[in-house]
């Protein structure tokens, strides 16, 4: 196919890769698009049960006042049809369509240093050169489904969560295995429990869950939010992620312990999704004081789940609360009191295959009709990882990361010139609002790409330097934080032999943009500009 050009090619068609679109519309602007769809993340997990958990008021676009006042959220949490819903009605509404070429991923970056020049391939064998690449290929992108040996074997139906059939899935009168109990397990498995004959749920690390408080969006708080949008967008921007979470100001060894039982009891019932996590200002920094919390919600969970040997089964010692993301819950613990729940520990007897019938872990087999996989993502470097990208000299993206991303601000990687990320290895992500914070980036992003013209540059690039400084500017937030303490998609340890140091900026979201901010009006410090 003969090479065709443009301005920007921006990669995925989610809620940043759509808001690029929008913002840069007045170049020529090609985007490529994995799904046949628009929504990225809430396009592809359409599992039972998946459901956000930052109030839907403040998880939605800022960037167009009319939008945000006619749009209406039925619940506080929305659940995944709504967002969909929503992602259609924005591209819609801003004619977004026009610019995504649909199940067309790109398969291959190549940089012509001598025109620099990105040459874009896809899957379906477009050709695209341009000057500017905007990634915004999403953390949580591609599926993790651990090597287990004799899937073919198994003469079911093997589903992962963030691949979920469109039409569906009844498990009316079937025997199901359900492995994983992070965000995705937690919302899905109550879903099935209410629909299967026998659900065993496969756990090997228990997780911390609040209940989420979700409930139909009242009227005044709708109102109350649309008559301040502008000032509370401020406000979010300016919180460390949600900007719902109320700020107790006081640290745990500041109150008696009648005082902060309290304060835990009215977190847990808060309605407000992380409330456990900022109850006191040292749940994150101080072991003790998360040791309290955690032993908080142990005893939640013993008073809920009826079997002594399953609840202590379902209570995490391993790991720091808020160390892996907080899941929210819809009757998680409840549902180990129906009688069609088995919860099975493969931490002790690991999942060893899939056999004809089923599932064998290390001591015994079951058999089922039906496997759910709800085994997270190969995240935040997954979906780079996946295209052949070649830089500057031939080198190519993947010997780069080999070790572990390096980038300068989240954004870009050295001797990759004039390609950008959205959300990319070193960001706040999932630490913060992904979709305001998304939007925010695609602005930065998009004000350099229009100073370069300005300025006659045709090329832009990190430098190494500035890579080792920002290395160290992540690793410094980590290493303040409990969560280093956590096995987890944070650090890549979620999947076996995964290489790299902490990937998710946890400075906040508000010094991550001060110093993105800074860094440009010092003349674009830690950058090269020719
Ligand atoms: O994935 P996960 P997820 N043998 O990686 C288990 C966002 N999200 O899809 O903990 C046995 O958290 C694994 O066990 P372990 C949110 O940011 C948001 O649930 O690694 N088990 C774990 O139990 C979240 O953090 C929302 O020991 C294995 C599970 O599979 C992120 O997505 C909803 C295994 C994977 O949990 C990812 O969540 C959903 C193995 N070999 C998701 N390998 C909301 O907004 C993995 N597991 C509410």
């Amino acid at each position: 196919m003969d090479s065709e050009s443009a301005d920007i090619v921006i990669i995925g068609a989610g809620f940043s890769g759509m808001y690029a679109i929008h913002r840069l519309r007045n170049h020529k602007v090609v985007c490529f698009e994995a799904g046949d769809g628009v929504g990225g993340t809430w396009y592809w997990n359409r599992y039972p049960g998946a459901r956000v958990d930052i109030e839907s008021m403040e998880y939605s676009y800022g960037f167009d006042e009319a939008l945000q006042q006619e749009w209406h959220w039925p619940e506080h949490f929305s659940a995944q049809p709504d967002l969909e819903r929503y992602a259609n009605h924005v591209a819609d509404r801003f004619n977004l369509r026009e610019h995504v070429r649909f199940s067309n991923a790109v398969r291959s970056l190549e940089f012509d240093e001598a025109s620099n020049l990105w040459h874009v391939h896809s899957e379906k064998g477009d050709h695209v050169t341009c000057r500017y690449v905007i990634a915004a290929t999403g953390s949580l992108t591609v599926p993790n489904l651990p090597p287990w040996p004799g899937r073919e074997n198994f003469t079911g139906e093997i589903y992962h969560t963030a691949r979920w059939p469109k039409e569906g899935v009844d498990f009316s009168g079937q025997r199901v295995g359900f492995i994983g109990t992070g965000s995705t397990g937690i919302q899905a498995t109550p879903i099935v429990a209410q629909q299967a004959d026998q659900l065993v749920i496969f756990q090997r690390t228990p997780a911390f869950c609040m209940p989420s408080g979700n409930r139909p969006l009242d009227e005044s708080h709708e109102e109350d939010w649309k008559a301040h949008y502008a000032q509370r967008r401020e406000q979010m921007r300016d919180a460390y992620g949600a900007s719902l979470v109320h700020y107790s100001g006081l640290s745990a060894h500041e109150c008696t312990p009648e005082k902060r039982e309290q304060m835990l009891e009215k977190a847990w019932h808060s309605k407000s999704a992380f409330q456990l996590l900022f109850v006191f200002t040292d749940v994150m920094t101080d072991k003790k004081v998360n040791d309290m919390v955690c032993e908080f919600v142990h005893k939640k969970i013993k008073a809920i789940v009826q079997d002594p040997a399953t609840a202590e089964l379902l209570c995490p010692t391993t790991y720091p609360i808020g160390g892996k993301r907080l899941c929210i819950g819809n009757g998680y613990f409840e549902m180990y009191n129906r009688d069609n729940v088995e919860l099975v520990d493969v931490k002790s007897s690991p999942i060893a295959e899939f056999t004809e019938n089923g599932l064998r872990t290390a001591d015994k087999e079951y058999e089922f009709d039906a496997i759910v996989a709800a085994t997270g993502f190969d995240a935040v470097t997954g979906a780079m990882a996946r295209i052949d990208i070649q830089g500057c000299d031939g080198a190519t993206l993947l010997d780069k990361w080999q070790d572990g991303p390096t980038t300068h601000l989240g954004s870009m990687v050295a001797g990759f010139p004039n390609l950008f990320m959205i959300h990319g290895p070193a960001t706040p992500g999932a630490q913060a609002q992904m979709i305001t914070t998304g939007e925010w980036q695609v602005n930065w992003t998009a004000d350099i790409i229009e100073d370069m013209q300005r300025k006659n540059c045709s090329r832009i690039e990190a430098t190494v330097a500035a890579e080792q400084a920002w290395a160290q500017e992540v690793d410094g937030c980590a290493s303040r934080s409990l969560l280093r303490l956590a096995d987890s998609w944070y650090n890549g340890k979620n999947i076996e032999g995964k290489k790299g140091g902490f990937m998710v900026y946890v400075g906040g979201f508000p010094r991550f943009a001060q110093l993105c901010e800074q860094a440009v009006e010092e003349g674009y410090s830690g950058f090269t500009l020719s």
